[in-house]
């Protein structure tokens, strides 16, 4: 191979990723050789960024959705300026590194996206562009396009696999998503060894169904051609673009070709050979050569130069467009629950039976005049989630401006979009499915908490108030799964007071995902919610006397829990009622107050919930019972199916009774 400075600085960057993966002695070393050349290509003729303000907001936006090969990502980032140096680089896959073993997003400047569950990059672009896009349909004016960055992705073979990207390139077609650009790394590898053993179709032409302009780029060293693909896929504006690249896992080492070369350090001498063959100047690990850093260093005072051009413009336009500009500013401020809750009528509510799915739907209703950057929508049940914005349009291909998002019928991309969204910037971002569904967007809302971001999910149909659809629409282990999943706000509501707080906590979040988890069949008002649903758990309802016995509810089943409070005090029986719309709300609260809500000396503590136990053993204790659902619902009007489940005054009163016995 030339040993000029492009083939130089592409060798610096399969240098030191294998250097990382060795010294690592873990990590994936096959990508980052294959990919090399594409990396270098997009990141040095197109890819617009400056490393000192990675957050730039019309940064292009590059997302290794083969997040294994973050060896790859992180030799970038550190050449090209951004906060990753040579000690993070030996630090690969170390504790409380910002190398860590797959790109973790908040751990690295330069990261966009936690990339490690193949498919989550690329569906996840998908939102950032569409953010992109609406985010130019709002701002751009004439002379100012102050938002037209692109989102390119760099894919893999497992990535093209993977059910999530279908949907989600599905969508992206249909919404015309000019900006997105997919560089498929198809080496024809995966771990268990070549393609052919399960994956024979043709991804360009599946891509070309779906609405992509595809390409075929046969050598992926060949960077003439990558470039060349590039810019013919950045000139077309009206669809997303799909480049095929042929590469060579693990090219020029001595497993070139071959799987062994995609998850293991390649070894010393493998390194030593690997470097000769290629005509690369520095055995020494970690080594980069003056010339290659010159090099770089242009490239970005480049890059800057674009950057400050644009910011030029954006000063600008703040002067010219001083309305859009304080749009902007609110877009990119945060806002508290305080704020949210003074908005004029957010807390008034008509005293009468109403399901919290209907609240939900009035509560998004009376923030989106507020909060211009709440955007979202629903997995094809809008009109069941109540998710809708009135008097907004819908966000398509030809009205990117619209606020009201249609996913289809795509819970998995519709999560991951939503992350993507979110990232991007600026916006408020919901998706609705019924809560049952939330098992088929799992994978990305543990994503929303693991990257710490602010997605908020609307999970209706709650339970088996459901009814007649039966079992496979009723969840019942769903609020545990999610109750067990870190750094999530889980909160169902009893009733519109309730519904309002839990809205304030999601839209003014800024670190963690919330999921609101409502009902389709109406629930009456309650006199004693409040504020204090925001502690996740409240006394609604309590004895004169020192009460004897607990009860405690979320949701639908706070009513049942008064209402059984009530029938044993008749009998003499003092009891409590705690409303807990949210069990790690609660947990979070001070000793004081969880010992004034559920004192220490009253162990008989009965949870009330139609869904699985398993997440209330805390605060029930050991002396304590359960009116819960251990078991699948059944296809009936939902009130005969509380009923026969035992949801009902009569069975609380007798578990409470044997209770004291
Ligand atoms: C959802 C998910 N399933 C499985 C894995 C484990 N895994 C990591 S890489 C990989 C194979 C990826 O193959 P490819 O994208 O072709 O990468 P290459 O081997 O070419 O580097 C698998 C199965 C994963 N990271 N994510
Ligand atoms: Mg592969």
């Amino acid at each position: 191979m030339k040993n000029n400075i492009t083939n130089n600085a592409i060798n610096t960057i399969r240098a030191l990723s294998v250097d990382a993966v060795q010294k690592a002695n873990s990590g994936h070393p096959g990508m980052p050789l294959g990919a090399a050349p594409i990396a270098y290509t997009l990141w040095e003729k197109h890819l617009n960024f400056n490393p000192q303000a990675p957050k730039w907001i019309n940064r292009d936006r590059f997302v290794l959705s083969a997040g294994h090969a973050s060896a790859l990502l992180y030799s970038l980032l550190h050449l090209y300026s951004f906060d990753v140096t040579i000690d993070d680089l030996k630090d690969f896959r170390q504790f409380e590194s910002n190398t860590p073993g797959h790109p973790e997003y908040g751990y690295t400047d330069g990261v966009e996206a936690t990339t490690g569950p193949l498919g989550a990059g690329l569906s996840a672009a998908v939102g950032m562009a569409m953010a992109q896009e609406h985010m130019a349909a709002k701002y751009n004016q004439e002379g100012y396009p102050i938002i037209d960055n692109f989102t390119y992705v760099l894919a893999g073979d497992g990535d093209m696999m993977e059910g999530v990207t279908s949907e989600a390139s599905s969508l992206a077609g249909t919404l015309k998503l000019g900006r997105l650009i997919v560089l498929y790394d198809s080496n024809a590898i995966t771990i268990e060894g070549s393609t052919d053993i399960a994956f024979t179709e043709n991804t360009r032409k599946r891509y070309e169904a779906y609405g992509f302009e595809t390409f075929l780029v046969e050598d992926g060293n060949d960077i003439e051609a990558v470039n060349a693909a590039i810019e013919k896929a950045k000139s077309n504006l009206d669809q997303p673009s799909f480049i095929e690249i042929k590469t060579k896992i693990g090219y020029a080492s001595n497993k070139e070709g071959s799987e062994k070369s995609h998850g293991a350090p390649l070894g010393e001498q493998a390194i030593l050979d690997l470097k000769a063959k290629l005509n690369y100047p520095h055995t020494e690990p970690f080594t980069v050569g003056q010339e290659v850093k010159a090099h770089f260093e242009e490239t970005v005072q480049a890059k800057k130069a674009v950057y400050n051009t644009w910011t030029t413009m954006f000063n600008e336009y703040k002067e010219k467009y001083p309305q859009l500009a304080s749009q902007w500013e609110k877009d990119f401020s945060e806002i508290t629950v305080e704020d949210i809750v003074e908005i004029d009528g957010y807390l008034d509510f008509e005293n009468k039976p109403m399901s919290t799915r209907v609240l939900s739907g009035m509560m998004i209703n009376r923030l989106k005049d507020h909060l211009p950057n709440l955007i979202g929508g629903s997995a094809d049940l809008a009109s069941s989630t109540m998710t809708l914005m009135d008097d907004e349009s819908s966000f398509s291909a030809d009205n990117y401006v619209g606020r009201n998002l249609h996913f289809g019928v795509r819970e998995h991309a519709m999560a991951s979009i939503g992350n993507g969204l979110t990232l991007y910037g600026g916006l408020k971002p919901y998706v609705a499915t019924f809560f049952v569904f939330a098992d088929f967007l799992k994978p990305m809302l543990r994503l929303s908490a693991l990257m710490a971001i602010p997605l908020t999910y609307v999970f209706t149909h709650d339970s088996i108030g459901v009814g007649e659809d039966g079992p496979t629409h009723e969840p019942i282990e769903q609020l545990t799964m999610l109750r067990s999943t870190p750094n999530v706000t889980v909160f169902r509501p009893a009733d519109a007071t309730e519904t309002a707080y839990g809205w304030a906590l999601a839209a003014s979040s800024t670190n963690k995902p919330t999921a609101l988890i409502l009902t389709r069949q109406n629930l009456p008002q309650l006199e004693n919610t409040s504020a204090d649903a925001l502690k996740g758990g409240y006394v609604v309802y309590d004895s004169e006397k020192a009460c004897d016995l607990i009860l405690m509810a979320s949701g639908s089943e706070v009513t049942l829990a008064i209402d059984s409070a009530k029938a044993l005090e008749k009998d003499g029986i003092n009891t409590r009622v705690v409303s807990v719309p949210s069990i790690e709300l609660f947990k979070e609260q001070s000793l004081e107050y969880k010992e004034s809500v559920l004192p220490n000396n009253v162990r008989k503590r009965i949870a009330i919930e139609a869904g699985s136990s398993l997440s209330w053993g805390g605060l029930v204790g050991l002396d304590g019972d359960y009116v819960c659902l251990d078991h699948f619902g059944g296809s009936a009007p939902g009130d005969v199916l509380f009923k026969e489940f035992g949801f009902t005054v009569e069975n609380v009163v007798d578990k409470a009774k044997n209770l004291l016995k």
